[in-house]
């Protein structure tokens, strides 16, 4: 079946395969109990505690957490005496010897519970980087596979009442046929670097649910139970919103309500709080109501053109280099962003934590969403195709009801190789199945040269709605003066994001500005950027790289980078640079011209 043939099947049958995905939504607002804290490690390189010396899995590994039966037992590990490492968090940024690791860690904590009857326990952990394989008290519960999203198991038959202890294989090792792939400008920080907890949930449960403005501008949503049959209860505050949704013998209901909401917007971040009741669970949630669409080479935020004033960043601490994980982060990094004077931001190059999109729904910052289809993946091949969908569907699935995030982007800087343009069709077509609300987009740095500049003719510019284009004049190429001059051609009758363009410069280095590295030199790229931009008549947003420095394994420059990618308009602990006046100033303008 083609991809369009199924949207339209979807739609028509309303299907539930197509929309829910399993993951139980906002588990955060559910009832149970977090795991996060100290939990004990062993680091495993050789897979000593999966593997015997013949490389066959073990019966009894790690896993199984075993104590001496008496004193002449050989049991060469030992969780309880070994080191702690904490969760939520990376391993590399917590003990100097694992800096650079990458392989297994096996992680083990300790929890109690008091086991109901007639409950569904789960265990949902926000990510893992990169697989993970989960044991409850000894016993393999599954395994997933991606490093920056959420994923569950249901251990209800594998809990006892009273001690439990759970076992996490954690690798971050890079393969080519992974989603990334083995090369990337950006730290592979592993573990388990998001929140875990234990979801305590009814037997019958509102496992998922959907609520957007509809193109009628009323409010259109969809539930789904864990199985089939009863009734979910939706309440909107502050508008006359209550409905009783009966549910079908799938568990799946479509429905709307006859509301018409203030809508979401950079101005007016305005979010309803809404209530989900079912089988005496009652989620309460944050929602915001907008439109997003284009028309021609405009963007249309509820109707209005709108330029995307944005800042690219990536996921790492505003102090030092760790993943960024809590609350606190996301508004400081958040925060950084809107002094700037954005209304956007790009979250590259993979699906940040939820902290960041509930905290961009609150300040009104619109969202680049991203997975990490990331250059040279193998497009040809149908299990790397399968992971990249899994992450698009688990990212859609986590995220579907942020009114912040306006544009799902596919991959970033693809090369034009055999089966890409497959691949990434058919990942846009799924996108749109997913959630056909938002607008598709990808990073592509394949123009073609021409007289004077460059023109935009990238095949893949036809799949998505928005073309985001990464292009370093004055870094890559190019004087900084240069690119004042730079033509920019599209075929296309499509808006255009500058989603990347930068230089690198070590923060407190002055010089001429003919001198790499220097404060100036940055400023310069910058100054002759934005007037290249100002030239392209249909550009629409501009997302420029990046925020903050970030750690890299492709930036060994000693006494410059040190591992630090320095394209940062902030130093690493968040001191500014020129060129964050620079275009602090310039957006100051550009919101004053609207
Ligand atoms: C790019 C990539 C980004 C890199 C950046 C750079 O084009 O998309 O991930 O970090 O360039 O600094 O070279």
């Amino acid at each position: 079946m083609t991809g369009s043939i199924k949207i339209v099947l979807c739609l028509l049958l309303s299907s539930p395969a197509c929309l829910a995905s399993g993951l139980v939504q906002n588990p955060d607002a559910r009832s149970g109990f977090s795991l996060d804290g100290p939990w004990s490690r062993i680091i495993d390189p050789y897979e000593n505690g999966y593997y015997n010396h013949r490389l066959e899995p073990h019966v009894e590994g790690y896993f199984s957490n075993r104590k001496p039966q008496n004193p002449a037992e050989l049991i060469e590990y030992d969780f309880a005496a070994s080191p702690r490492l904490n969760v939520p968090g990376d391993w590399n940024s917590q003990e100097k010897e694992l800096f650079f690791y990458e392989g297994t860690i096996w992680y083990q904590h300790d929890f109690s519970l008091d086991k109901q009857p007639g409950r569904r326990y789960l265990v949902h952990f926000g990510a893992v980087n990169y697989q993970a394989i989960v044991y409850v008290n000894g016993i393999r519960v599954g395994e997933h596979e991606g490093g920056f999203t959420p994923f569950q198991f249901d251990i209800t038959g594998q809990l006892r009442n009273g001690e439990n202890f759970i076992v996490v294989k954690a690798d971050n090792r890079r393969e080519r046929d992974q989603v990334p792939t083995v090369n990337s400008d950006w730290w592979n920080y592993g573990g388990i670097t998001r929140s875990v907890r234990i979801l305590d949930l009814p037997e019958h449960y509102l496992a998922d649910y959907s609520l957007q403005l509809s193109d009628s501008g009323e409010i259109e949503g969809w539930v789904q139970l864990s199985s089939g049959g009863g009734t979910v209860e939706v309440e909107i505050d502050g508008l006359a919103a209550t409905r009783s949704v009966p549910v079908d013998e799938q568990g799946f209901a479509r429905f709307t309500l006859a509301a018409q909401p203030r809508l979401w917007s950079p101005e007016s971040p305005v979010l309803y709080d809404v209530r989900w009741r079912f089988n005496g669970e009652v989620i309460e949630d944050r929602i915001g109501f907008r439109n997003i669409e284009v028309r021609g080479a405009d963007i249309l935020l509820n109707g209005q053109p709108v330029f995307l004033r944005g800042i690219s960043l990536h996921e790492e601490t505003p102090q030092g280099g760790s993943r960024a994980w809590s609350e606190d982060h996301a508004r400081e990094l958040l925060g950084w962003a809107r002094e700037l004077g954005v209304n956007f931001v790009r979250l590259a190059h993979y699906p940040h934590n939820e902290n960041m999109l509930r905290m961009a729904d609150e300040m009104g910052l619109m969202v680049w969403a991203e997975i990490p289809v990331y250059w040279t993946v193998m497009f040809t091949e149908p299990s790397v195709y399968a992971k990249a969908e899994q992450q698009l569907s688990e990212m859609i699935a986590r995220d579907r009801n942020r009114a912040s995030i306006v544009l799902w982007s596919i991959a970033n800087e693809t090369p034009q190789v055999e089966g890409r343009l497959e691949f990434l069709t058919r990942l846009a077509e799924k996108a749109r199945e997913l959630d056909g609300s938002r607008l598709i987009t990808a990073a592509l740095d394949t123009q073609s040269e021409m007289d004077g500049g460059k023109m935009i003719d990238d095949p893949l510019s036809s799949v998505v709605d928005v073309i985001g284009i990464n292009s370093y004049c004055g870094w890559y190429g190019g004087t900084p003066e240069s690119c004042s001059a730079l033509v920019w051609r599209s075929k296309y009758d499509k808006p255009v994001i500058m989603s990347e363009f930068g230089a690198g410069a070590l923060q407190g280095l002055h010089g001429d500005p003919g001198q790499r590295w220097t404060e100036e030199y940055q400023a310069a790229v910058y100054q002759n950027n934005l007037v290249m931009l100002d030239n392209i008549e249909f550009l629409r947003g501009m997302t420029p790289w990046i925020l903050k420095d970030f750690r890299s394994p492709r930036r060994p420059l000693p006494g410059i980078q040190d591992y630090w990618n320095r394209k940062g308009l902030l130093s690493e602990d968040g001191e500014k640079k020129a060129a964050w006046y620079l275009l602090r100033d310039y957006y100051t303008k550009r919101a004053a011209a609207r």
